[in-house]
């Protein structure tokens, strides 16, 4: 349904979608923690749990996923050598492997091994001019996230191939996503296809679409940000569930 309109349209539907969503369950629940799981209201597969036990998968928008021969990764902004990337270039960073918990505002929260590359690695590639404060990534599926650069230099922000020891799965951001553990799971952006370095800071679509800061930084002895402006928030009322289950076979090569 999606697929037929424009993407101006889409963008007015689904920001008047989300508000009135919104507003028709505001307050629907008292303040405190929201277990969508005992939520009669959610359709028993809103929430999709496949992969691994307890690890869901979030999609803002139906997405069919990416196809690894057409996609690229274009690094560009301020910076001095402007690099576009192809699939087999992924491979071509040193690799580490981590450890670590993606949180959603949804109130899950799940770990899985993930192993890629530090971001340090484009940065020492493309040089980025002393003005370039800021990092903006662009997805195959309209998402949008945005990052002081300083952050994304930080321990244990991951550049994202692969997970659970194979590739990224289409539904877990195939071929490249970002994890930055101190962060909300929104900020953890999935099919990356372009990243650019600016001066000022970009917003993200969560901020543009629903009730999620820009900055996403997890709050220590704050479970989840549903309270937003001390109203209550429901959770059903700004994210769909990925509902397509025609999962390519994942790459062969580069094991
Ligand atoms: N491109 C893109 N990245 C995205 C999203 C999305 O809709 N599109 N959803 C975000 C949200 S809200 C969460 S919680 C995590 C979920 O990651 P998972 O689907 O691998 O569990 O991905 C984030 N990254
Ligand atoms: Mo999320």
């Amino acid at each position: 349904m999606f697929g037929l309109r424009s993407k101006l349209n889409r963008r007015v539907f689904l920001k008047v979608f989300s508000l009135s969503a919104l507003a028709s369950l505001w307050p629907s629940k008292s303040a405190g923690t929201v277990s969508f799981q005992n939520d009669k209201n959610i359709p028993a597969n809103y929430i999709q749990n496949r992969d691994v036990p307890g690890f869901f998968i979030r999609s803002a928008n139906p997405f069919l996923g990416v196809n690894a021969q057409e996609w690229g990764l274009a690094v560009t902004g301020l910076v001095k050598h402007k690099l576009t990337l192809a699939y087999e270039d992924l491979f071509g960073f040193p690799r580490v492997s981590q450890v670590s918990r993606l949180k959603c505002v949804e109130c899950w929260s799940a770990k899985a091994k993930w192993e890629g590359f530090r971001f340090q690695e484009l940065v020492d590639r493309v040089k980025p001019d002393p003005k370039a404060k800021y990092v903006t990534f662009q997805s195959a599926d309209s998402y949008y996230e945005s990052y002081a650069l300083e952050e994304l230099l930080r321990p244990r922000v991951l550049m994202v191939l692969r997970m659970n020891d194979q590739p990224l799965s289409k539904d877990h951001g195939f071929p490249l996503r970002l994890i930055a553990p101190f962060k909300y799971g929104y900020k953890n952006i999935k099919y990356i296809t372009k990243i650019e370095f600016t001066d000022s800071r970009e917003r993200n679509y969560w901020a543009d679409y629903g009730p999620y800061s820009v900055d996403g930084t997890i709050q220590p002895g704050i479970d989840h940000p549903l309270d937003y402006q001390k109203k209550p928030l429901s959770i059903n009322g700004g994210e769909v569930f990925h509902f397509f289950d025609q999962r390519p076979a994942p790459p062969k090569t580069h094991q």
